[in-house]
C-alpha cells in the first residue's frame, strides 16, 4: 500500500514541533509512520515520544465519535448531533432564561490553548453567554505571570522569554523543559538548545527542590526550599543594589518605581531569608554577582514558581532581574516574541485592571475576565439563588487538574446541567449531561496563534487537517459556533452567516485597535472580508491576522507581505521570520509607558511573604512533576505513552523514608487540610529532604470512566490532597507545590 507525506506542526504541548506524517493512501485514513520534520525551520526534525502519540489518539476506541446525551436511565447514551445541540442548548436557556447568564460557568482547559478553533470559537462562545462565571487552566498555571507581566509591561501576554539560543547564562527557577518541552517559552528541542548554552561556553543554574532532569544536566543545582522564590530573588536584587550591581542597559530611562524597588528589597538580605528559602547566603550572593557580570543572561520561571503560595511575588521578581541586570529586551537576555498573528488585544496601551467584578462567596477579583478555579467549588455549592448551576467544560478536567478535588467533584455533582466539548469519557466528563466530541487532532487545521507569542524565535507555520472528519463530524469550531448561536437565540440561523458575523466584527475591532494604537489601517472592514475570499472557519480569521501583523500584507499595503496563501504555498515547513528582536518601547502597553517596577498590587503582598520567612516552615510539603511521556491528565489512554513503570509514586527522599518508616515499593498516605491519598512509594535522593513529589493527572478508576487503559494506570488523584484555600494569595492562582502534608506508611 502506497502512503503519501503529510506536513503538520504538533499540537502536544508548547514546543510545536514540525511533524512529517505518512499515511495510507486511499479510504484508509491511518497513520503509518510519524517523524520530525527535518524542514521545519525551528524544529529541525526534532520530536518527543508523545508525537507518536498522535497516531494512537486517532485510532483511540475509547475517543468518541459521536455525541453522548445522558438518558432517563440515568446513563450516557450515544446520539445524533442535532439531538445533544437540542438537548444541550433546551436546558442551558432554560437556565440562562431563569436564573440570568451568570448561572452558567464555563471552564476551558488547556489543550484549547492548543487548538487553533477553540482559541478564536472559544471566545466567541463567551461572549455569546455573557457570563461573569468564566474559569480556565491558566488559574491553575502562569495567572501569576500574566498578572505581572501586565501590570510591569501592559495588558496582554507581554511576557518576557529566555533568549535560549543566544544566551550566556540562563537561570531556571522551577521549570523542568527537559520533562515538559518548555512553557511560557515555546522551544523545540530545548534540550539540543539547552546543550547549545554550555557548548558555547555559558552556564545554566537550575533553581528546584528536586533534582530535576534538567537539573541533573546543569552545571549547578540550587536545592531550594518550596515556595522559597520570591525570597530568594527578592535577595539577590537586594544583592544587586548593595553592590552597586544594578544596569537598566535598554531599560534605561524606561522605568517607574526604581526607588521603592530598592527600599523593599533591602529587607530582604542574603541572610534573612537563608532559613526559609534553604539556601545559604553566600550562595545566593555569589548567583547574584555571577548573573550581573554575565556576558547576558535570562532569568526565567514556570510552574515551581507560579503554582505555588508566593506566585506574583516570585514571578515579578523573576523579570525584576532582568530588568535590573540590563538583560531585558537585550540579545541573549528576556526578549519580546514579535508573533506574526498579533490581535489587537496586544496592540492597545492601558493600565492592567483587575476586580471589575468579583466573585460571589469569596468576593475575589476578576483578572482578565476571569476568576479563579480555586474558588468555582465555592461559587457552586449552598442555596443563594445567585449561585452556578450549570457548567460548560471545553477541554478541560477539572475534577483531576484543579485543587480540592474531592470537594468539587460533590460540587459538580449537584449541578443542574452540565456539557462538555471533549473526545473522552473521563473524569470530569462522566458526570456531563452531554458530550459533544471534537474531531481528531489530526482532523482540523493548526496554528499557534497563542504559543508563537512566547516563542524563542519569530516563526509561522499553518497545518492543514491531515484527514478530513468522519462524515457527519462538526469541526470544533462548528460545535462551539453552533452553541454560541444558540445561547443567543439564533439556533435556526445558519453557521455560515454566524461565521461571517464572527470575522467581521473580529476585523473591525483589529482595525479600530489598530488605529487606536496609532498603527496605519490599510483597509476598512468590509474591504478586508471581501478580500479573504473562500476560506471560512479559523483559516480565514487566521488569514485576517496575518495580514494586518507585522509581517502581513496589510491587504495590499505591502504586497510581499504574509498571508495565509503564501504561508500554506511556499512555506509548508513553517518560516522563519528571525530571531528575537528589540521591542522596547514599543511594546510598552501601561498607561505610563515605561515598565512599572513596583506595581502596588505586588509590593501589598510583600508583608505577607515577611511574615512567612520569620514563622516556622512546615516539615514535610507536597510538589509536583511531569514526566515527558505524559501531558496533565488526558494522554494516559494511549498504550505507546503509558506502558512501562507505574509513573504516580510518591517520591521520597531516603532520611525521610527511613525517618517516616517509608520503603520503597511500599504503600504511602498522604494526607493535608483538602484529603488524603495513598500512593506507591519510590525513595529517591533527588527530592530535597522534607520534600516529596507526586504528579498530577492520575486518579482514571472513578464510576463511569470510559478509558479502559487509563482506568488499567489509574494511579491516584493528587488533587485530592492539593487544598483549594492554599493559593498565591494576590492572583488567586492554586498553590500546587509546597502544600504541607503528612505523611505515613499505609
Ligand atoms: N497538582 C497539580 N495540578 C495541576 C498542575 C500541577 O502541576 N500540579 N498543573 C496545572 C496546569 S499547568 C494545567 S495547564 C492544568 C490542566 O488542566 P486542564 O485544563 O483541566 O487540562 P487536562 O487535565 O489536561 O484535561 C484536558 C481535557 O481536554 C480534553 N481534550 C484533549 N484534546 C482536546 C481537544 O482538542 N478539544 C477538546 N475540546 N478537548 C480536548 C481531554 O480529553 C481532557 O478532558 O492542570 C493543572 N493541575
Ligand atoms: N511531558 C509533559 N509536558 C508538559 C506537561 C505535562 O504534564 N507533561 N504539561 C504542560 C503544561 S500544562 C505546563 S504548564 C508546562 C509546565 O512546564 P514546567 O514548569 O517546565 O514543568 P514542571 O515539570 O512542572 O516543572 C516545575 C518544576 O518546579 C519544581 N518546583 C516545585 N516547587 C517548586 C518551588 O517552590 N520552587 C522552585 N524553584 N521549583 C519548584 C518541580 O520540582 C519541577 O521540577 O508543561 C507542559 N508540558
Ligand atoms: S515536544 Fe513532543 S509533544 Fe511537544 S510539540 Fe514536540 S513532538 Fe509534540
Ligand atoms: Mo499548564
Amino acid at each position: 500500500m502506497s502512503t503519501t507525506r503529510t506536513y503538520r506542526t504538533c499540537p502536544l504541548c508548547e514546543a510545536t514541533c514540525g511533524l512529517a506524517i505518512d499515511i495510507a493512501d486511499g479510504e484508509e485514513r491511518t497513520v503509518r509512520g510519524v517523524r520530525g520534520d527535518e524542514a521545519d525551520p525551528f524544529s529541525r526534525g526534532y520530536l518527543c515520544p508523545k508525537a507518536y502519540g498522535l497516531k494512537a489518539l486517532h485510532e483511540d476506541p475509547d475517543r468518541l465519535r459521536a455525541p453522548l446525551v445522558r438518558g432517563k436511565d440515568g446513563e450516557l447514551h450515544e446520539a445524533s448531533w442535532d439531538e445533544a445541540f437540542g438537548v444541550a442548548l433546551g436546558r442551558l436557556g432554560e437556565l440562562k432564561a431563569k436564573h440570568g447568564a451568570d448561572s452558567i460557568a464555563v471552564y476551558l482547559g488547556n489543550p484549547s490553548a492548543h487548538s487553533l478553533d477553540a482559541m478564536v470559537y472559544g471566545q466567541v462562545l463567551l461572549r455569546a453567554l455573557g457570563s461573569k462565571q468564566r474559569y480556565s487552566a491558566s488559574s491553575a498555571d502562569q495567572l501569576p505571570k500574566m498578572v505581572t507581566a501586565a501590570l510591569m509591561f501592559g495588558g496582554g501576554l507581554t511576557v518576557p522569554v529566555p533568549d535560549l539560543d543566544r544566551t550566556q547564562r540562563l537561570m531556571i527557577f522551577g521549570a523542568n523543559p527537559l520533562a515538559s518541552n518548555g512553557s511560557l517559552m515555546t522551544a523545540p528541542d530545548v534540550k539540543g538548545r539547552l546543550d547549545g548554552i554550555r557548548a558555547r561556553g555559558g552556564r545554566i543554574v537550575v533553581v528546584d527542590p528536586r533534582r530535576s532532569e534538567t537539573a541533573a544536566r546543569a552545571d549547578e543545582h540550587v536545592a531550594i526550599r518550596p515556595g522559597g522564590d520570591a525570597a530568594m530573588l527578592l535577595a539577590m536584587v537586594q544583592v544587586l543594589f548593595d553592590e552597586g550591581l544594578v544596569r537598566l542597559g535598554a531599560c534605561d530611562g524606561r522605568v517607574r518605581g526604581l526607588d521603592e524597588v530598592r527600599a523593599v528589597t533591602a529587607r530582604f538580605t542574603p541572610e534573612r531569608v537563608a532559613a526559609r528559602t534553604g539556601v545559604d547566603a553566600a550562595t545566593i550572593r555569589r548567583l547574584a554577582r555571577e548573573h550581573a557580570a554575565a556576558e547576558s543572561a535570562a532569568c526565567y520561571g514556570r510552574i515551581g514558581t507560579t503554582c505555588q503560595e508566593f506566585g506574583t511575588l516570585a514571578s515579578w521578581a523573576v523579570d525584576l532581574v532582568n530588568v535590573l541586570t540590563g538583560n531585558l529586551d537585550r540579545a541573549g537576555g528576556a526578549m519580546f516574541t514579535t508573533p506574526a498573528v498579533m490581535t489587537g488585544r496586544w496592540r492597545r496601551r492601558s493600565d492592567a485592571r483587575f476586580g471589575r467584578f468579583t466573585s460571589r462567596v469569596k468576593g475575589l477579583p476578576e483578572m482578565f475576565g476571569e476568576l479563579p478555579v480555586a474558588t468555582l467549588a465555592d461559587e457552586i455549592e449552598g442555596d443563594d439563588d445567585a449561585r452556578v448551576r450549570g457548567l460548560i467544560t471545553i477541554a478541560g478536567n477539572p475534577l483531576v487538574s484543579a485543587p480540592g478535588a474531592g470537594r468539587l467533584a460533590k460540587a459538580f455533582a449537584a449541578l443542574e446541567f452540565r456539557v462538555a466539548v471533549d473526545p473522552y469519557v473521563n473524569a470530569t466528563t462522566r458526570l456531563a449531561d452531554v458530550i459533544l466530541p471534537p474531531p481528531s487532532a489530526l482532523e482540523r487545521a493548526h496554528y499557534d496563534v497563542a504559543l508563537y507569542q512566547l516563542a524563542v524565535r519569530n516563526v509561522a507555520r499553518f497545518s492543514a487537517p491531515t484527514f478530513a472528519p468522519a462524515a457527519g463530524q462538526p469541526a470544533e469550531w462548528e460545535i462551539l459556533l453552533a452553541l454560541a448561536k444558540g445561547l443567543m437565540g439564533m439556533a435556526a440561523a445558519p453557521l455560515a452567516m454566524a461565521d461571517d458575523l464572527v470575522v467581521r466584527e473580529l476585523v473591525s475591532r483589529e482595525l479600530a485597535d489598530m488605529a487606536e494604537a496609532g498603527e496605519r489601517v490599510p483597509v476598512d472592514a468590509a474591504g478586508a472580508v471581501l478580500a479573504l475570499g473562500e476560506r471560512r472557519g479559523p483559516a480565514r480569521v487566521v488569514d485576517a491576522l496575518l495580514r494586518l501583523g507585522p509581517y502581513g500584507d496589510g491587504f495590499g499595503a505591502r504586497p510581499d507581505g504574509l498571508t495565509l496563501d503564501r504561508l500554506v504555498g511556499e512555506h509548508p515547513h513553517g518560516i522563519d521570520l528571525g530571531p528575537l528582536a528589540p521591542r522596547l518601547p514599543g511594546i510598552l502597553r501601561t498607561g505610563s509607558q515605561q515598565i512599572e517596577l513596583a506595581p502596588a498590587l505586588v509590593l501589598d503582598d510583600v508583608p505577607r511573604l515577611e511574615r512567612a520567612l520569620d514563622a516556622a516552615p512546615p516539615e514535610m510539603v507536597l510538589i509536583g512533576r511531569r514526566d515527558l511521556r505524559s501531558n496533565n491528565s488526558w494522554m494516559h489512554n494511549l498504550v505507546p505513552l503509558i506502558k512501562g513503570p507505574a509513573r504516580c509514586t510518591l517520591r521520597v527522599h531516603p532520611d525521610d523514608a527511613t525517618r517516616l518508616g517509608l520503603v520503597d515499593g511500599g504503600g504511602a498516605r498522604v494526607t493535608s487540610k483538602a484529603g488524603e491519598v495513598v500512593a506507591p512509594v519510590e525513595v529517591s535522593d533527588e527530592l530535597r529532604p522534607g520534600v516529596v513529589s507526586l504528579p498530577h493527572g492520575f486518579g482514571h478508576d472513578l464510576p463511569g470512566v470510559r478509558m479502559d487503559v487509563a482506568r488499567a494506570h489509574a494511579g491516584v488523584n493528587v488533587n485530592i490532597v492539593s487544598d483549594e484555600g492554599f493559593v498565591d494569595v494576590p492572583s488567586g492562582n492554586a498553590a500546587f507545590n509546597g502544600v504541607p502534608v503528612t505523611v505515613a506508611p499505609a
